[in-house]
């Protein structure tokens, strides 16, 4: 990569380069969680868009909005690359719990898991819950682009995985209001047909190819 002095580069540089993405589809995932990347992977590969990983973690705000967190999130990013990118906050936002771990998704799984929340929902007989992502495009030509995705559903008794342990995150303890299985007990093509991510990524895909006609 071409870079002065100062380690930046020159706009001409990253303009060729964004262009040249643009034209053969190729968009980078910000993110530092391999199990998004995969999922995101497999919904915008059949739909024509190659998506690269890049773990270049940045600094989050404090927002009660997916959306507020994944624009901040874009902006920055782009500032640092300079190439067209994604970002995606999602969150879990449990109905009983006044919409916890919401934003500190997170930090909530990195810390009491799922074992602490299905304690604090002992006894809770409101077990509504909603999943949401905000996937954020950014690149030089478009801005930030926000496309949204939520499901709905409820936080199980207990832990319920797959035999192949599929899932990650709140995935054991998420039922979809959509059929009997947690998300760690669907396939990844079921989980890729319905959830928060599958409906942001889709209408992301919707509108970029869009823009390259
Ligand atoms: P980034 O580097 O992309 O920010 P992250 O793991 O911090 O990765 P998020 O802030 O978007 O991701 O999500 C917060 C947490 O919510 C995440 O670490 C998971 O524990 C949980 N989560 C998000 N999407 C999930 C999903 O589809 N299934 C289960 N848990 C999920």
């Amino acid at each position: 990569m071409l870079k002065n002095a100062d380690n930046s580069c020159d706009d001409y540089y990253y303009n060729v380069n964004a262009d040249f993405q643009i034209r053969n589809k190729i968009i980078l995932f910000i993110t530092g969680n391999f199990h998004k990347f995969e999922e995101v992977r497999s919904i915008l590969n059949p739909m024509g868009i190659t998506v690269g990983m890049l773990c270049m973690k940045g600094k989050e705000i404090q927002s009660d909005h997916t959306n507020e967190i994944a624009e901040n999130s874009a902006t920055e990013a782009f500032t640092r690359c300079h190439l067209p990118l994604i970002v995606e906050d999602a969150g879990l936002f449990i109905d009983a719990l006044g919409g916890f771990p919401g934003p500190y998704s997170a930090y909530v799984y990195k810390t009491i898991q799922n074992k602490g929340i299905l304690k604090l929902m002992e006894n809770i007989q409101n077990r509504k819950a909603t999943f949401y992502a905000t996937i954020a495009y950014y690149s030089q030509k478009t801005g930030p682009q926000l496309f949204e995705g939520k499901i709905e559903g409820k936080i199980t008794l207990t832990e319920r995985k797959g035999n192949d342990n599929s899932g990650f995150g709140f995935d054991p303890i998420f039922q979809s209001s959509q059929g009997e299985k947690t998300f760690a007990e669907m396939s990844l093509r079921e989980k890729n047909s319905l959830s928060h991510r599958f409906q942001a990524v889709n209408k992301f895909a919707q509108w970029y190819n869009k823009q390259l006609i």
